[in-house]
């Protein structure tokens, strides 16, 4: 009897084991992504500059690009991407459920999100804060006088919690007006339904665009929190995490050793310089760390770019929205962007 009862304990003992071996490489999202073929990645579903279908129907923008290095990281190959937009509401549940692979859709950083439902929060891609955007011609200068408002704003975001926040604080009346998306948020505005509309800096630049008259709107000085941007990845796979938060130091990195798109062949022909050998994977840990081919950081430079590059096209003075570097600047810019050593 005894024996027996060994035995089916030996039985058990071995299918759990196996189990927690299967679970584990459920668990895995590098394996899932290779599977697959394709990085899921979660979007806003339009918000120009960080990720808007072009008139192709293409997703364009820095968070998209960001999704891009990943798969180029992971996969080889930048269009290796599956979009899915997602309202402010849906994607913390998008990512937790296993919907979505990474979550590169302007999301701030905070305590609560980042301890509190099962998500990790991989760096910082983006600085922001969140100001205001009035009519011209109700002759306002400062958040300050905006006591009584009719305030837009998105639902789910940071952006509800500041607003509310900064009125009491200052001692002001608002009505909030709620939407959902953006486009609503930005209409809403544009039809008069409210005099202010609140999101991020950058967000204010990106929906003034679509303004019937983006020259009838003003934004106001006044930056009323800290809105740091980033990927976000599930709790528990710390692989994933790495690598998602190495995607964007290897940007950021090539920006500073001004490794390009365009200069990357020649340079791993030609440099002799250790940062630049390490960046690309000729010399240093290369890939092994992270689970990925050697050539990883390489690819990610050669077919989307450096941080700088991927900045100046999607936001920045190359792009509509003209944002200026400022925080977003290198540490040796002026800017507080900065990222670990490659070695
Ligand atoms: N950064 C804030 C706000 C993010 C947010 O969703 N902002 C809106 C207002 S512009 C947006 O991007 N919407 C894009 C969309 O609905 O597609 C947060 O993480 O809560």
């Amino acid at each position: 009897m005894a024996k027996k009862i060994t035995g089916v304990l030996a039985v058990l003992a071995t299918s759990a084991t196996l189990f927690a071996m299967n679970a584990n490489a459920a668990d895995s999202t590098l394996d899932k992504v290779k599977k697959q073929g394709y990085v899921q990645c979660g979007v806003s579903a339009g918000l120009p500059g960080f990720s808007n279908p072009n008139a192709k129907g293409q997703w364009e923008g820095l968070d998209v690009e960001f999704c891009q290095a990943v798969a180029a990281a992971t996969l080889g190959d930048k269009s290796k991407v599956k979009y899915i937009p997602l309202t402010a509401k849906e994607r913390f549940t998008a990512l937790q459920s296993g919907e979505i692979d990474i979550l590169s859709r302007n999301t701030t950083w905070t305590l609560h999100r980042d301890t509190s439902l099962g998500l990790n929060f991989t760096g910082v891609s983006y600085y922001d804060g969140q100001g205001f955007m009035v009519k011209k011609d109700m002759g306002i200068k400062s958040a300050k006088d905006l006591d009584g408002a009719a305030v837009c704003v998105q639902s789910g975001t940071t952006t509800e919690l500041n607003l509310a926040d900064y009125f009491r604080v200052n001692g002001m009346k608002y009505k909030p007006v709620v939407f959902d998306t953006a486009p609503q948020t930005s209409k809403g505005f544009d039809s008069g339904r409210c005099d202010v509309l609140t999101t991020d800096q950058s967000g204010l630049y990106a929906l003034r665009l679509n303004l019937k008259d983006p020259a009838s709107a003003v934004v106001l000085p006044e930056i009323i929190s800290k809105e740091p941007l980033g990927p976000v990845v599930r709790q528990g796979d710390d692989q994933w995490f790495n690598i998602v938060r190495w995607t964007l130091f290897t940007m950021i990195n090539a920006e500073e050793f001004n490794v390009t798109s365009a200069n990357v062949d020649t340079l791993k022909k030609e440099s002799k310089d250790p940062n630049i050998r390490r960046l690309i994977g000729l010399d240093g840990p290369k890939g092994k760390g992270l689970g990925l081919n050697d050539d990883w950081g390489f690819q990610i430079i050669k077919q989307v770019g450096n941080y700088g590059e991927s900045f100046q096209r999607t936001v920045g003075l190359d792009s509509p929205l003209k944002i200026k570097r400022g925080l977003n600047a290198l540490w040796t810019e002026g800017g507080i962007q900065y990222a670990p050593p490659i070695r």
